[in-house]
């Protein structure tokens, strides 16, 4: 009842905005959407003229008389603003204690976060997981021990403007339990409407460490339905529950539509059997029943990996993040896994019948340097060992015994991929095709034997889909090294348009060891990335969990950044910080929210739409994103597209996630408001908001 609610004061918002639109910026050549009634919500909107009754549905002059009903299917007054050169900086300001999140306040901490708008009152809302193993929060102890915090964005009470987050873990129910109890074990979470009832549900998921079984609670992943009146309750369990016997090390989920049904399914990504072995799990994809339940098809569908195949590049992988990314734009979303232990990264192409592996033949599985012999733990190796060519002394002070850390399988091209924690999905370079950003794990002395950080380049042709790295001097992305031993702890990183000037920019974590901070670049019209960290005043120390939302409603992607302890850090705890962008809403911009229809039709979370704008000869592709990478990172699911000097979108094109894959396209559409779309209906304008 809330959500239909909140349609009508949207449609009544909608309708004020398009009466107010009556100083003739009305253009008749906004082509499709003139036709006001295809939305056939007509209990809804028939009342163009506001004066109380239903219009006569057979008038379809568009008489005189009736006035308003020229604007109807117009669109409200341009709203221009003229972008002003960036400065000096800072870009982000850190506004932690003013959410109230900081020391003096609620006293956050955590690095895994979703920032979605899980009570639907516009505002993006924030779920945080911390690091931790199989044990409850300590809801006893003073204070309580809590590994996750969810948080409402709500008006500050006391202040006439701005925000703050209201902690509503316990009210909303996210730590229930099957027996009773609060606090429920949980690392992750990635949210959707899983049976398209207009309430956000959530996958949450629980990394079992099977070496600490004994501290092991009994929980294990859940689904859990959003409530009309608000909160969570726990779903019926069904395969995304493991048994209380398994130990499943969950690490990263994302949900999806691979068979474009209307209900949403879910690709969860698992980490090692037991850590300190090779052997990874069997990384697995459910599918949406459209009521809370979902059935494991991860074999029917050609997604089954084995426990020793490592040769073959087969093997179960240890995944540290999974990722949705539709590789070759056919509107079937395709699977990645994102591996650690310098092993193969995984791609499985969606061909509507199932899933093919093409990690290797895409180039996706690795780069292409096979170099090992300045992998200084080889090296140790090949002091005991006779290795061919030797690889020389190592300079560094070897493991006893000088073997150790698997230092025979060095060798093998299974062990010269990335450390890879994450795997950002987008466009960056304007051809419409998707790009990977992989965040890796690098350290000095492993050489060349693991994979950098870098934008993999999708050069997708007829001859199937391949990604190309063309390396950080081309694409700018490079990172300084402030020591001569020197490690990347890239975990995280997020994709968004900072300064809304049209080119998507990256903000990266980076964390764990001496020196590093969240590294924020800009991408230049020419497509190479400037590194602007210094600017951008969010350089966070061992920033671990970065994601964007626009949480004060200004227009402009806002960041939240996670801290790590770990290796000698600056934070006595994993505090959570909100930085505020400064700078974006200079520019002009628009905020798309997408609804689906549900089952049958697209889900209702839009998840997978692509979204087209076009301004001038430049076009942006953007999708909706079911959460990705390390942990479950999860952005909007509201996009916010920056348009630089364009104040109008030439034209605005949505393909829906649907079995016909529809398409809607719009016309001249205004910067600079918050447009709400209904699969098949018209634009709904509301006005942005600032507080
Ligand atoms: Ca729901
Ligand atoms: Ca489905
Ligand atoms: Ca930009
Ligand atoms: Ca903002």
């Amino acid at each position: 009842m809330k959500k239909i609610f909140y349609l009508l004061i949207l449609m009544c918002i909608c309708t004020t905005a398009v009466i107010a639109c009556s100083d003739g910026n009305d253009d008749p050549a906004d082509g499709d959407i003139e036709n006001s009634e295809t939305d056939g919500d007509s209990a809804d909107v028939d009342d163009t003229d506001g004066d109380g009754t239903e219009e006569d549905a057979s008038d379809g002059d568009m008489d005189a008389v009736d006035g308003d009903m020229e604007e109807e299917g117009g669109y409200p007054p341009l709203k221009c603003k003229t972008p002003e050169p960036l400065g000096d900086g800072p870009y982000f300001t850190d506004v932690t204690d003013q959410y109230g999140i900081g020391r003096d306040g609620l006293a956050v901490d955590g690095n895994r976060m979703a920032v979605v708008d899980f009570n639907n009152d516009g505002f993006a809302d924030m779920l945080v997981h911390n690091t931790g193993s199989n044990v409850r929060d300590d809801l006893e102890a003073d204070p309580p021990k809590r590994l996750k915090r969810m948080l409402l964005n709500v008006k500050n009470p006391n202040l006439p403007v701005g925000r703050v987050f209201e902690d509503v873990t316990d009210t909303y129910g996210y730590t229930q339990t099957r027996d009773g109890q609060l606090g429920r074990a949980a690392h992750l979470a990635v949210f959707g409407d899983v049976n398209n009832d207009g309430r956000l549900d959530i996958f949450s998921g629980t990394y079992i460490d099977a070496n600490n079984k004994p501290t092991d609670a009994g929980d294990r992943s859940e689904i859990l339905t959003g409530k009309l009146a608000g909160g969570f309750a726990l779903a019926p369990q069904s395969d995304t529950t493991p048994s209380k016997t398994e130990f499943p090390s969950t690490t990263g989920a994302s949900f999806l539509d691979y068979d474009l049904d209307g209900n949403l399914d879910l690709w969860v990504g698992f980490f090692y059997k037991q850590y300190g072995y090779l052997e990874g799990l069997q990384n697995r994809l459910y599918k949406g029943n459209g009521d809370g339940t979902f059935t494991d098809v991860t074999d029917e569908l050609g997604l089954t990996t084995f426990a020793d195949t490592f040769d073959e590049g087969t093997n179960h992988k240890p995944s540290y993040g999974v990722t949705v990314c539709d590789v070759n734009d056919d509107g079937l979303p395709d699977l990645i896994s994102s591996t650690y232990g310098r092993q193969f990264n995984e791609l499985w192409l969606n061909n509507g019948n199932g899933f093919e592996d093409i990690s290797q033949s895409s180039g996706f599985a690795s780069d292409e340097n096979l170099d090992y012999s300045d992998n200084e733990f080889y090296r140790c190796y090949c002091t005991v060992n006779e290795c061919d060519p030797d690889p020389g002394n190592p300079s560094v002070q070897c493991p006893s015994p000088a073997g150790s850390y698997w230092g025979s399988t060095d060798e093998n091209e299974w062990r010269l991929g990335g450390n890879t924690f994450v795997s950002v999905c987008g466009d960056w370079t304007g051809d419409g095709l998707p790009e990977v950003f992989n965040g890796e794990i690098q350290h000095w002395h492993i050489g060349q034997s693991s994979d950098p950080s870098s934008l993999l380049v999708n050069e997708t042709d007829e001859n199937g889909v391949l990604f190309n790295r063309p390396g950080r001097d081309a694409t700018g992305l490079n990172q300084m090294h402030l020591v001569a031993s020197w490690n990347e702890g890239n975990m995280s990183a997020a994709r968004f348009d900072f300064d809304l000037d049209g080119y998507p920019d990256l903000l990266m974590g980076n964390s764990d060891y001496p020196g590093t901070f969240a590294m924020l670049y800009r991408q230049t019209e020419d497509g190479v990335f400037e590194d602007v960290t210094k600017a951008g005043g969010a350089n966070h120390q061992r920033a671990h969990g970065v994601v964007a939302a626009d949480f004060d409603r200004d227009g402009d992607l806002d960041v939240v950044i996670g801290s790590s302890t770990a290796r000698e850090s600056p934070w006595e705890t994993n505090e959570t910080h909100i930085y505020r962008n400064e700078v974006g809403n200079k520019s002009n911009a628009a905020r798309i929210t997408l609804i689906g229809k549900g089952e049958g039709f697209a889900n209702r979370s839009a998840i997978g739409a692509r979204v087209k704008i076009t301004t001038g000869d430049r076009t942006q592709t953007e999708w909706i994103d079911g959460g990705y990478g390390h942990f479950g990172l999860q952005s909007e699911l509201a996009l916010t597209v920056g348009l630089g000097e364009a104040c109008s979108i030439d034209k605005l094109e949505i393909r829906w996630p649907n079995k016909d894959l529809s398409v809607q396209t719009f016309e001249n559409v205004p910067a600079n408001y918050h447009l709400i779309i209904e699969e098949g209906g018209e634009i709904q304008f509301e006005d942005m908001l600032a507080y």
